[in-house]
């Protein structure tokens, strides 16, 4: 095969330079992190209170963890490392309850997040004569900006479509001739049926390749999109707190994901003990970010289960890459790529004097979609045969939902004990999706 290379010298730099990069690079991260209210204290504590302090890539070790909730404690400016009036951009978790997670961006980090995003586009077999359609969320969260740039530096016409509406993005795809498509899997799939009821004729498409990411899935889901939509499908992985997508991407290969080194340090861990697991075996992922200033990240434990390949790709890339991610470390809940702790929607219904002291979060397949059902009891002094309070409480849920996870859930109500309660811990998410990853 004729693979494809964006910036060959890196992709393919031999790994002890790669190594030396990594730690060149890592300096200068540091030299930022210090500036940050964070990690000045943190990493003062430790004794690190220069760059110099770092020596060689085991020096990493001796820094702790950083967490989701550090990110929290430290919202809004706490990590941020550069004079705000440098700040051009910046992308947040969605959620309205609980405090958001944010990441600022200089012109700079904004130019190497879409240098790392055309790397990853290029190394598919994308170029210039590529019509792109960007079937993702624009706005706060990363998907959709961050594609678009990296469509752009590598020269193919974006069309920033954005989600949902599947009428307009066929004929989109049939009026420009769209031959690369971005999409969570679930909304892939989601598409042939779509294709199907709108009665809109394959051949009427020109689409080649489409990128799936933002959500797990599995091989055979991949093959089914495959056989479905006559596309190839590349896997992305990325997450908000490391940039966004860019971080890991399947090249032509399609066997892993390479994970752009020179931008990233990847350590895998034991979640439970946190020390590295034996090479090749399944962990957490830990991320350091080396290609960012505005918001330097050090070892950030993402709560995503996978495992290095233990041998190079075919391609040539001596980067190394990370096996389809299995689960998740916590009881994150990624429902049509939309990221939900069930402590968020504990928090709003808990919230209505109305519901009672029970509740319940299904989650399961509806064709390709994932559908959410909340179940919950209503409190004791309201009566579960007069519809009207009923219905009218079942909306104030669903709408209050909608404003805070930016998913509408299906709300059921039911009679107050009802519920199932269990005798250990309380079970409160059944997600019957199929783990066929
Ligand atoms: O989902 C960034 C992204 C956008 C990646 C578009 C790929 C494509 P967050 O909203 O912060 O960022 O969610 C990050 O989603 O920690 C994983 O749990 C999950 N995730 C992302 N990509 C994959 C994937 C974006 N390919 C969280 N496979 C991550 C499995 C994925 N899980």
């Amino acid at each position: 095969m004729n693979y494809q290379y964006w910036d060959p010298q890196i992709e393919k730099m031999p790994r002890k330079e790669l190594e030396e990069l990594q730690l060149k690079k890592l300096k200068e991260e540091i030299r930022f992190a210090l500036r940050t209210p964070f990690y000045k204290k943190r990493l003062s504590g430790i004794g690190i209170n220069s760059q110099d302090d770092i020596k060689t890539l085991d020096d990493l070790n001796r820094i702790p963890f950083t967490t989701k909730d550090d990110l929290r404690d430290g919202f809004p400016y706490g990590f941020l490392s550069i004079p705000k009036e440098d700040v051009v951009r910046l992308h947040s978790s969605s959620g309205t309850t609980g405090t958001p997670t944010v990441i600022y961006f200089s012109r700079d980090d904004l130019k190497r997040w879409a240098d790392y995003m055309a790397r990853c586009i290029y190394s598919t077999g994308c170029g210039k004569n590529d019509v792109f359609q960007n079937m993702i969320t624009y706005g706060l969260f990363t998907g959709g900006l961050g594609f678009h740039q990296g469509g752009e530096e590598v020269g193919m016409l974006v069309i920033p479509a954005g989600a949902g509406n599947t009428a307009r993005q066929f004929k989109m795809m049939q009026d420009y001739g769209t031959t690369v498509l971005h999409a969570t899997p679930s909304f892939l799939l989601h598409l042939e049926t779509k294709m199907k009821e709108a009665g809109v004729d394959r051949e009427s498409l020109v689409i080649k390749r489409a990128f799936g990411g933002a959500e797990p899935y599995s091989e055979d889901t991949r093959k089914r999109i495959e056989a479905l939509l006559k596309v190839d499908v590349y896997n992305s992985y990325g997450l908000s707190e490391m940039n966004g997508p860019g971080v890991a991407f399947e090249c032509q290969c399609k066997d892993g994901l390479h994970i752009w080194e020179d931008g990233y340090i990847a350590e895998i861990v034991n979640p439970d003990t946190l020390e590295p697991v034996k090479n090749g075996e399944i962990g957490e992922l830990v991320l350091t970010i080396l290609c960012r200033e505005a918001t330097p990240i050090l070892r950030y434990r993402t709560r995503d289960l996978t495992a290095f390949y233990t041998e190079q790709c075919k391609c040539g890339r001596t980067h190394r890459r990370l096996k389809r991610i299995t689960g998740r470390s916590d009881d994150m809940l990624i429902i049509n790529g939309v990221n939900v702790f069930p402590s968020q929607i504990e928090e709003v219904i808990m919230s209505m004097k109305e519901v009672g002291n029970n509740y319940l979060i299904v989650v399961e397949k509806d064709g390709a979609l994932d559908r959410m059902t909340v179940k919950t009891e209503v409190s004791a002094d309201i009566f579960m045969d007069d519809a009207r309070p009923l219905n009218a409480l079942k909306e104030k849920i669903k709408e209050t939902l909608a404003a805070s996870i930016s998913i509408s859930p299906k709300v059921e109500l039911h009679e107050s004990g009802s519920l199932p309660v269990s005798e250990g811990k309380a079970v409160r998410v059944k997600d019957t999706r199929p783990k066929d990853v």
